[in-house]
Parts: structure tokens; C-alpha cells; sequence
């Protein structure tokens, strides 16, 4: 039989467990990550003739390297490569959800987006999500887990993406800023690291300890060092750098939300 591994990740609360669950079934059980004491919960189920090894990574917000968290799932989807990677976001938070989808993006993962708790927003937001797909180059696939919605078409969307290759997304971080990745791309082009160039150079420049790490065992504190100078020029533009590369990556996912959803009001709403 073939075989295919995936990874769910999404924020906490977001219902990840409870699709984790309704997924894997009787076959899910519980581990360690090595060398830690996060739980790790891993499962299977059977779609057409092909095996779906599920691993569930821990709920986080981010994929910076200092928390246990973030470390294992961003370590997870850069050394083991999953060949799918399926975020789960609350679609009554969908701003905040998303930024962790867009840095799976920029990490070079292959992605699917589950919009899970879709009951919450029935009668009070209207995403369209053919024109939310097209924007952030995803499958999507709106689900309850609670309310079993959408649970089978997920499984069905999973299958389907593995069979197809992953569009980029890119956040545009305006012309200093790209100016001084392009920079740190070309020192990192001979690097051997498993990561995304991209992400590698943005991540840089956010000062990421675990990159930083990696470079300087591979002997290339040049690089750091020539990224530091790149965030010197940088903050004489953008004092608060770091901010200013989260906020680029905000602007992308509210700009999308507004032209892809719409509220609406309900009947209790208008009486009042
Ligand atoms: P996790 O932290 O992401 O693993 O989230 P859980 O699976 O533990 O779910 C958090 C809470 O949300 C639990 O009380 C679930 O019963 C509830 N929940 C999960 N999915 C849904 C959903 O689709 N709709 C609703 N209304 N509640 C949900
Ligand atoms: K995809």
C-alpha cells in the first residue's frame, strides 16, 4: 500500500485534537517527543488504496525557534518533511489564525488549510473561501469538528494535495527590506541546509537564534555577521525591525480576510 505522512499544527484551542481525533480514530496513541516531555499523538487512516501517517504537532503561534513548542514542530517540518502539512485555524479568529499558516509558507512546507469551527460563524461571517484559497495558494476546506462537518472532505482534500504540487506564497516586505533578503540569499545559495532560502534569509533578519546556530556550526558566521549589518542599515529605516516584519506579514492576512470575507448581520442584530 502506499504510505503518506502528515502533520497537523494550528494555534491552541483550535479544535486540532478534536480533528486530530475524528481523523485517526482508534488507531491514534500517545508518545514523547525525544528528548522532551511534550506529548506526541500519532495515527492513520486509509483514503483509496494509500496509507496517511498522522502526527500531531503542538498548538502554537509562531515558528520562532525559543520556545519547546515551536521548535519541535518547525525542526519536524524542516528535518522529518512531511509530505503534508494541515493547518487548522479557528474561523472565528481568522487574522490571528493565520499567521501561522503564512509562515508555513515561508518555511516552504506544503500546506492545506482547514477552517475548523465553521458552525461558530454560521449566520455571522461569510468567507469566500474559492477567492481565500486563490489568494494564499492553498486548499481549503471549512470544518467542524465538533459538529462532524466537513470531515470527510478534508480527508478527501488531503489525498488530493498530496498528488499536487504546493504554489508559493509570498509576503511582499517592501523594497529595503527584500533588497537586503535578496542580499542574504546569494551569501546562502551554497549553504546546505534544508530550509527555504528565503525563509532562511528572512529569518536572519529577525534574528533567529536556531539559524544563527546552524550557520555557525557550519562555519558561516560570515553570514551572520553580514545579516547583522543588513539589520544596522535596516533599522535606520525601520528602528523596530523586528516588528516591522511581523506587521508586512499582518498586512498580507488582514488585507486578505477583508476582501475575502464579509459579516454579516444577524436578525437579533438589526432589532437591537
Ligand atoms: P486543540 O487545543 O486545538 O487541540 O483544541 P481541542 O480539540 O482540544 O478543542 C478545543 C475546544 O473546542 C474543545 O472544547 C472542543 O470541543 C471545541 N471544538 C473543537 N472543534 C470545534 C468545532 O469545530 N466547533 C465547535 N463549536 N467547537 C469545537
Ligand atoms: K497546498
Amino acid at each position: 500500500m502506499k504510505s503518506f505522512n502528515i502533520a497537523l499544527i494550528g494555534n491552541p484551542n483550535v479544535g486540532k485534537s478534536a480533528i486530530f481525533n475524528e481523523l485517526t480514530g482508534a488507531s491514534a496513541h500517545v508518545g514523547n517527543w525525544p528528548g522532551v516531555t511534550v506529548e506526541k499523538k500519532v495515527g492513520k487512516f486509509t483514503y483509496l488504496d494509500t496509507e496517511i501517517n498522522v502526527v500531531d504537532l503542538p498548538g502554537i503561534y509562531s515558528l520562532s525557534a525559543d520556545s519547546i513548542d515551536e521548535r519541535i514542530a518547525r525542526d519536524y517540518i524542516v528535518k522529518q518533511k512531511p509530505d503534508l502539512v494541515v493547518c487548522i485555524a479557528d474561523s472565528t479568529n481568522l487574522v490571528r489564525n493565520l499567521y501561522l499558516f503564512v509562515l508555513l509558507k515561508e518555511l516552504g512546507a506544503k500546506t492545506l488549510l482547514a477552517l475548523n469551527m465553521i458552525d461558530l460563524v454560521k449566520n455571522k461571517l461569510e468567507i469566500d473561501d474559492a477567492k481565500l484559497s486563490q489568494s494564499l495558494k492553498t486548499r481549503i476546506v471549512k470544518t467542524s469538528a465538533t459538529k462532524k462537518i466537513g470531515i470527510d472532505k478534508l480527508k478527501e482534500a488531503i489525498f488530493d494535495e498530496l498528488h499536487h504540487a504546493e504554489e508559493e506564497l509570498f509576503v511582499d516586505y517592501g523594497s529595503d527590506i527584500e533588497r537586503s533578503i535578496e542580499k542574504i540569499k546569494n551569501l546562502l545559495e551554497d549553504i546546505d541546509l534544508p530550509q527555504n532560502k528565503r525563509f532562511l534569509a528572512v529569518k536572519l533578519l529577525e534574528q533567529d537564534a536556531a539559524i544563527t546556530e546552524e550557520l555557525k556550526k557550519l562555519q558561516k558566521d560570515n553570514i551572520v555577521e553580514n545579516a547583522l549589518l543588513e539589520i544596522n542599515n535596516l533599522e535606520k529605516i525601520y528602528p523596530d525591525l523586528q516588528t516591522e516584519i511581523i506587521e508586512k506579514r499582518y498586512a498580507l492576512i488582514e488585507g486578505t480576510v477583508k476582501n475575502t470575507t464579509k459579516h454579516l448581520v444577524s436578525i437579533e442584530d438589526r432589532l437591537t
